[in-house]
């Protein structure tokens, strides 16, 4: 693609400011710090964004509690049109919103592409939902009393996201926002700045066609200290948000240190794959594959480990090794690359220490394993062979493209390594035994919000409820009851009769 065309279509061919509130526009340029946006592919300076500082933090949260106001007013119907209408312009725009999530985050084309799926699929799944945010209804043991539930907006949420899903993100935590009635204070990772202005364009265009000016809004500050403002700030009713655990505890202690405010943390992920000796071993290390590199091993549903049954982990190894040559590595930007570059030094370095770590400890990297020899930030995917359930390799969220593999010989035995980790996002077994795999849907299985059978652990189906549980976090978003998670639930008794408690002296 014609990254200047795509820049200037965005207005992103200039300084732009990194702050977007109805009642101010696009904020200053002026006295701010730039955030450079460097593409990962080659380095290169696509974008320079003002970042928000707290005085523009607090002009946006004014006006998302403001606004908040009438838009609870707003039938929630009306409110999944506006996510809908979001969603088709997303889709409307498709190939230039997908250029710029490759120059922020490395990503290729298809990728990028998948993530913007996933982000109208979301528009389309909140629009429906709006019609069917369902309370039940109770038998009241009083005579002519009605007793149901019903779900109420909660204020403005603030919704705080990863470098990795610059846009997917955003909309599964978004859209369920703003169908429950709430207004929603974007910060994006100052890593991706771009793909976060180009989406507020989008969701511009579609508030000013249906008058829901406002409910969206954006602040891109360059460092923690403002950023921690929003976590603090009480008239925020919640805060959705997706990163490290290290990062996800400070939200909590935060937010938990003042009742009645909520958080929804979707944390490190340390995603593990059982595959037994009955396994159709073609499928699973095809699975394992995208696993292990989708995202160039930076999604929190990213393949980790694999606790392989003794008798097929080496077949299964040179099998993957097979499939892994199929991935084609290289600039985002060209047509047949399926993984792209790291999203910057630091993970480079990651990748390098934590190989490193793993060859200390006594595993064997059989594959990969080399930082690639030309300009961005390209590495091999590497398969590690020989790691024991204490190494650091497996026992850490490396976000790198690295996988472990584990043997084992009784099927309890795959489950406690497998739940032997801090993390419990996404899990799966590969087999064609019954036994095992109910085993490991069972009570006594898999302790991780989300599995899969037969299947990689990435790719997430927005119907769904995503999330995860233990240093995970225990959120969920997106699809199933997740809506519940951003609305509050208010009992009601109605007494219709004209009876009162005191006179029939009961159930006072
Ligand atoms: C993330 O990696 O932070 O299911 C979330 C998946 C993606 C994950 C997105 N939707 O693999």
């Amino acid at each position: 693609f014609d990254t200047e065309k795509v820049l200037a279509e965005f207005g992103l061919d200039r300084v732009h400011p990194g702050t977007y509130t109805d009642s101010l526009g696009w904020g200053s340029a002026e006295s701010r710090p730039v955030i450079e946006a460097r593409c990962p592919a080659d380095g290169e300076l696509v974008g320079r964004v003002a970042a928000s500082n707290a005085g523009d933090y607090e002009l946006i949260v004014a006006a998302a509690v403001e606004t908040q106001k009438k838009w609870r007013m707003v039938p929630a119907p009306r409110r999944g049109e506006f996510v809908r209408r979001i969603g088709q312009l997303i889709e409307e725009n498709l190939d230039s919103l997908a250029a710029v999530v490759s120059l922020d985050t490395g990503k290729s084309t298809m990728e990028a592409k998948g993530e913007l799926r996933e982000a109208i699929d979301m528009s389309t799944l909140a629009a429906g939902q709006a019609r069917m945010m369902y309370g039940f209804t109770q038998q009241s043991q009083r005579a002519e009393h009605r007793m149901y539930d019903q779900w109420l907006p909660l204020g403005v949420v603030g919704l705080i996201s990863a470098y990795n899903f610059p846009a997917a993100v955003w909309a599964q935590n978004g859209f369920l926002s703003a169908i429950a009635g709430n207004t929603v204070i974007w910060k994006p990772s100052p890593k991706v700045p771009l793909t976060a202005i180009a989406v507020q364009k989008l969701v511009n265009k579609a508030a000013a066609e249906l008058g829901c000016e406002g409910v969206f809004s954006l602040f891109i500050p360059e460092d923690n200290a403002v950023a921690e403002r929003l976590i603090a700030d009480t008239r925020v009713a919640m805060i959705s948000f997706t990163g490290s655990t290290t990062v996800g505890r400070r939200v909590s202690d935060i937010v938990g240190s003042t009742l009645g405010r909520r958080y929804q943390l979707e944390c490190s992920g340390n995603n593990g794959c059982i595959v037994d000796e009955t396994a159709d071993l073609e499928l699973a290390a095809k699975a394992l594959t995208f696993g292990v590199v989708g995202t160039t091993g930076q999604r929190c549903t990213s393949t980790r480990r694999v606790i392989a049954h003794v008798s097929i982990a080496d077949e299964l190894v040179e099998l993957m090794k097979k499939s892994f040559d199929q991935i084609t590595i290289g600039d985002p930007r060209e047509k047949d690359t399926v993984v792209g570059p790291l999203i910057d030094e630091q993970a480079v370095a990651d990748y390098q220490r934590v190989l490193a770590g793993a060859e200390r400890d006594g595993a064997t990297v059989v594959y990969g394993g080399k930082v690639i020899e030309r300009p961005g930030l390209y590495v091999e995917p590497a398969i590690v062979t020989g790691v024991e359930p204490h190494f650091e390799v497996a026992q850490s969220e490396t976000f790198v493209p690295i996988v472990s593999v584990l043997t084992y010989d009784a099927l309890d035995e795959a489950i406690e390594i497998h739940n032997g980790v801090a993390q419990g996002l996404a899990s799966g077994i590969h087999s064609t035994n019954l036994t095992n795999i109910e085993t490991f849907l069972s009570a006594r299985g898999s302790d991780c919000g989300i599995v899969r059978i037969n299947m990689g652990t990435t790719g997430a189906d927005v119907g769904a409820a995503f999330g995860g549980e233990k240093e995970t976090g225990g959120g969920r978003t997106a699809g199933s009851d997740a809506w519940k998670g951003f609305m509050r639930r208010q009992s009601v008794c109605v007494n219709w009769g004209g009876t009162s408690a005191w006179d029939s002296r009961i159930n006072l």
